[in-house]
């Protein structure tokens, strides 16, 4: 089963949007196999946004994403990356429909506030990096045979 690495952005939790965020997750049936809170170092920020070091944004998105509390999560589901790339809309939030997470709660592409993984390797990498493996519990589901 595919996995999915997500991290709300600091200024999530300070707007207390976290569990609406979260909730638009688990109602399209996504499985939550991973979840904690924490304060990202300037080493795992850089080692984490690797592909964006020399861009003109670059300093700006590791000050950024170091500047506060986060919540990082993976979650699990066949093309769970499809589908969670779906939900939260795309990067530039000027192109980010309405009804996507990023079309709804966000007015600048810096501070985009969710972070998905882009493709079944940089889920597995990035699961990696943010959680130790005895953190991430895959547990059953008795009714996904029925869906
Ligand atoms: P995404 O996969 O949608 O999170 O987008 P990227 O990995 O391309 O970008 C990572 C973060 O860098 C974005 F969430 C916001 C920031 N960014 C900018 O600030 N300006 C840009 O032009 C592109 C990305």
């Amino acid at each position: 089963m595919e996995k999915c690495f997500v991290m709300l952005k600091p200024g999530v939790i300070n707007r207390r949007i976290a569990g609406e965020i979260i909730s638009r997750l688990e109602r399209k049936g996504l499985r939550l196999i991973g979840i904690k809170m924490m304060v990202i170092s300037g080493e795992l920020a850089a080692k984490h946004y690797q592909e964006h070091n020399g861009k003109s944004f670059y300093d700006y998105l590791i000050s950024y994403i170091t500047s506060g509390p986060v919540i990082v999560m993976v979650w699990a589901a066949d093309d769970c990356i499809m589908l969670i790339r779906k939900l939260v809309g795309t990067t530039a939030v000027q192109d980010a429909v309405p009804g996507t997470i990023r079309g709804d709660f966000c007015l600048h592409t810096p501070h985009n506030i969710i972070h998905a993984s882009d493709s079944p390797e940089s889920g597995e990498r990035e699961t990696a990096l943010f959680f130790r493996p005895e953190e991430i519990i895959p547990w059953t589901d008795e009714l996904a045979q029925w869906f």
